[in-house]
């Protein structure tokens, strides 16, 4: 028994396995991962860090990895103080990064009501601070929302890079070239078409934008708990069609993905309950292959993680 129990332990250390492992012995959620410089960063929010009662880490977390398999963890690499307008408790939530022209660009929801963006010339920092304010703000900017949270970025394939956010009324707005300041008004995205025979299927939160074969496809959670749920346009800024579920409610009140395009192949994000005392805030990160149906209908993810 000890034995499996110290091999369990070495297997964990040593890296998961892709298919629904966790990545990461630590608690971690709410997935950004890109290929930069020919390795994978994997940015997270922090659930090892917080009070265990909701999430209030006030720090991010960095994984990284040669192949999606074995995960180093690059700590604790930026906290909410490298923002000296936030309040020194403010909770650091879903994160997201971009490059653009030599220089690595962090997107942080900063408290609830804010998103900051910081600057760094590798994906690992050191990232200060790219403007001294926030890059939106809901108490200064038309049309932020309730709850501006969860930033991510698309930068098309013109150059124009768009960044989403938003809980219960999903937002979309374009980035300047500099990719620290707003080009055009904060616009809400309308999704068409979703079944009526289920009032829980609407938006929630968790806005992420991928594009294939000229296809734009937003996904995002239906809510608390949420189904990850998909819709499709051939405009980035919409109104996209709803189109189906990507992938089915947890056990826990949250679910957030990220999709990774890399090498020809397709990769699906999540966070969930899969360690030792995982739960609503204690949450971990495991990784799935997506794929799309000739028709380009994005395939069910169905993991076989343990735990499920
Ligand atoms: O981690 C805090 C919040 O939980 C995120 O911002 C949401 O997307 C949900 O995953």
């Amino acid at each position: 028994m000890k034995r499996l129990a110290l091999c369990l332990a070495a297997a964990l250390l040593a890296g998961p396995a892709l298919a629904g492992e966790p990545i990461s012995p630590r608690f971690n959620a709410d997935p950004s991962p890109h290929a930069f410089k020919g390795g994978y960063y994997l940015y997270a929010t922090d659930d090892a860090s917080n009070s265990g009662k909701y999430w209030d880490s006030t720090t991010w977390r960095l994984y990284t990895s040669k192949d999606l398999k074995t995960w180093k963890d690059g700590g604790a690499f930026l906290g909410v103080s490298v923002f000296k307008w936030a309040k020194p408790d403010a909770k650091a939530w879903a994160p997201e990064a971009a490059y653009r022209d030599g220089k690595y660009y962090f997107y942080a929801p900063v408290g609830g009501d804010k998103i900051g963006v910081a600057v760094a010339d590798r994906p690992e920092g050191p990232f200060v601070d790219a403007i001294g304010a926030p890059l939106v703000d809901k108490a200064r900017d038309a049309n932020a929302g309730a709850e501006p949270i969860d930033p991510q970025v698309l930068i098309d394939d013109d150059g124009q890079a768009y960044m989403l956010f938003g809980t219960r009324v999903p937002k979309i707005v374009k980035l300047g070239k500099d990719m620290k300041s707003l080009a055009g008004p904060i616009q809400d995205i309308a999704v068409t078409g979703f079944p009526t025979d289920d009032p829980k299927k609407k938006y929630g939160e968790a806005p992420f934008l991928h594009k294939r074969k000229g296809l734009y496809y937003f996904s995002f959670s239906t809510g608390w708990p949420g189904q990850i749920v998909y819709a499709t346009s051939k405009t980035p800024l919409g109104p996209y069609a709803y189109r189906g579920v990507i992938f089915d409610y947890l056990k826990i009140s949250t679910n957030h993905q990220a999709i990774l395009q890399d090498k020809g192949r397709t990769w699906f994000f999540y966070h969930d309950k899969l360690l030792p005392g995982g739960g609503d805030h204690r949450r971990s990160i495991a990784i799935e292959p997506l794929t799309h149906g000739p028709d380009g209908t994005i395939i069910e993810v169905k993991p076989k993680a343990a735990g499920r």
